[in-house]
């Protein structure tokens, strides 16, 4: 059965034109005016673009003692009631676990998505094993993207010397290095200090991870990329140090990518503050939430084209879990919800404040995404063949949000009372119809996992040290004879 998207606005990364969409076994067969198919989606007044990708997600995750709430059933319906129709998850080996057993692991959990996915490889420990699998999770598995912890010392961070092997081994098999930028050391130190000092409160977490543990883990990463010769790509960007770092690195022509959170663009620091401990703990995140002149940076990254894409890092704890850290705020599980409020929020705080345009609007979301972690055109494009994942915007819809109709199984949302405009009217995956104004049709079972194969050509051109990888020694003559 043919479907066909009428009377719309079709906006790509680069494009804004009027024509009507075919859609025939799940993928775009045509485009152009006055098309017909059996089923008619009407569009008038609306935006038709690539459904948004989030590149960053923890779905039923291993984490601080438990497992965040949303797993691949409420967390891909969530995705797609907010215009998100791919999620991208971390595989996470437990540490000294082989990293085929763990993406067994996640390839268990996924069976229920709604939407397609896709995962990175978590580098939570070093050996051989891991040096030699990675191969194999690049080539067989389809995984070109592996993540890196900076921070959470003891459980799962690497130092440098296992960084800079990881970052080795990806630049010579085609991969992309992630990394989860914060200087871990001086988090725990920072930490244990606080509690020593009795701040023992959802406060003292932002106090802990001030905006120079992430500007010195974000330097520090690009440096050991740039040695290594590997793309990189710098998870949850939320301040000005680390932009900054980004920011020299790609005027300098290295291939690093930012990854702001919609969180970090839209809420500050002062939720820390809330007299309400629950208020406060909900928001616990790692990195925090900054002041406003860290939220302008971010911002102003995403205009000029310094930071790349939006995600949101979706963790979502309950009220419950969160409390695990009454009296000791290092216990409070790190992380929030946001996967079905990415869009809406972007485009209210981007598009209607006119940060953004629409195609830039559409870059960060899908596009730039796509390209960056390699499923571009299946992904992120409104083109002929690929994949049918499309939000039909309406750009006039509005709401308040709340917990009570969200589709996260969590009990509140960070965004709570926040009014949104540019909601979705349609959202489809592979074509099929998931929701419609708001009325969820989803299928369990219904996403597919999206193979991302590595890429070597970016990384030919990368290191600036490439004296470092073929070390020749100098010849002399004159050597003074020793002893003497
Ligand atoms: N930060 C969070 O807040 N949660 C999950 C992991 C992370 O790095
Ligand atoms: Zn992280
Ligand atoms: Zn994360
Ligand atoms: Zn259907």
């Amino acid at each position: 059965m043919s479907k066909v998207i009428k009377n719309g606005t079709i906006v790509t990364a680069d494009l804004t034109y009027k024509a009507d969409i075919l859609i025939e076994g799940g993928k775009i067969a045509e485009i152009g005016p006055g098309l017909s198919g059996d089923e008619e989606l009407d569009a008038t007044g609306c935006f038709v673009m690539p459904g948004g990708i989030d590149p960053h997600t923890h779905l039923e995750m291993p984490f601080m003692g438990t497992f965040s709430t949303d797993d691949f059933n409420t967390g891909t319906r969530a995705a797609l009631a907010g215009g998100t129709t791919m999620v991208v998850d971390f595989a996470l080996p437990d540490p000294g676990q082989s990293l085929t057993d763990a993406l067994k692991r996640w390839h268990n959990k996924s069976g229920q998505a709604h939407c397609d996915y896709s995962f990175h490889m978590a580098v939570t420990w070093w050996g051989e094993q891991v040096f030699d699998e990675m191969k194999t999770v690049i080539e067989d598995h389809g995984i070109n993207t592996f993540k890196h912890f900076m921070a959470y010392k003891g459980a799962l961070m690497v130092n440098d010397d296992e960084m800079y092997a990881s970052f080795q081994r990806l630049a010579e098999l085609g991969g992309i290095a992630m990394v989860h930028a914060e200087n871990g050391d001086v988090v725990a130190e920072l930490s244990a200090r606080l509690l020593r000092e009795g701040n023992t409160g959802p406060e003292a977490h932002a106090y802990s991870r001030p905006s120079q543990v992430e500007g010195e883990a974000t330097n520090r990463a690009i440096m050991i990329a740039d040695m290594a010769g590997v793309p990189l790509y710098v998870v949850h960007t939320s301040c000005e140090e680390s932009h900054e770092a980004i920011r020299r690195a790609r005027m300098a022509g290295k291939r690093v990518w930012g990854e702001p959170l919609i969180q970090h663009l839209t809420l500050d620091e002062s939720e820390y503050f809330n007299t309400d401990w629950d208020h406060a703990a909900r928001r616990v995140m790692s990195p925090p939430f900054r002041n406003k002149k860290h939220q302008d940076s971010l911002w102003a990254g995403l205009q000029s084209g310094s930071l790349s894409v939006v995600a949101t890092d979706h963790c979502a704890f309950t009220t419950e879990q969160k409390r695990f850290g009454v009296g000791d705020f290092t216990k409070i599980p790190n992380g929030t919800g946001g996967l079905e409020d990415r869009i809406p929020m972007l485009w209210t705080h981007g598009v209607e404040t006119g940060r953004l345009t629409p195609e830039e609007f559409v870059a960060v979301t899908s596009t730039n995404i796509a390209k960056i972690l390699n499923c571009y055109p299946k992904k992120g494009a409104i083109l002929v063949g690929s994949d049918a994942d499309i939000l039909v915007l309406d750009p006039a819809k509005e709401k308040t949000i709340t917990a009570s109709t969200q589709a996260s199984a969590i009990d509140y949302n960070v965004f709570e009372g926040q009014k949104v405009k540019g909601l979705p009217r349609f959202v489809l995956t592979r074509g099929h119809v998931a929701v419609t104004d708001g009325d969820l049709t989803t299928r369990e079972g219904h996403g597919e996992f999206v193979k991302r194969p590595g890429n070597g050509s970016v990384n030919r051109a990368l290191s600036s040290w490439k004296a470092l990888t073929n070390p020749r020694p100098v010849e002399r003559s004159g050597i003074p004879a020793s002893g003497v």
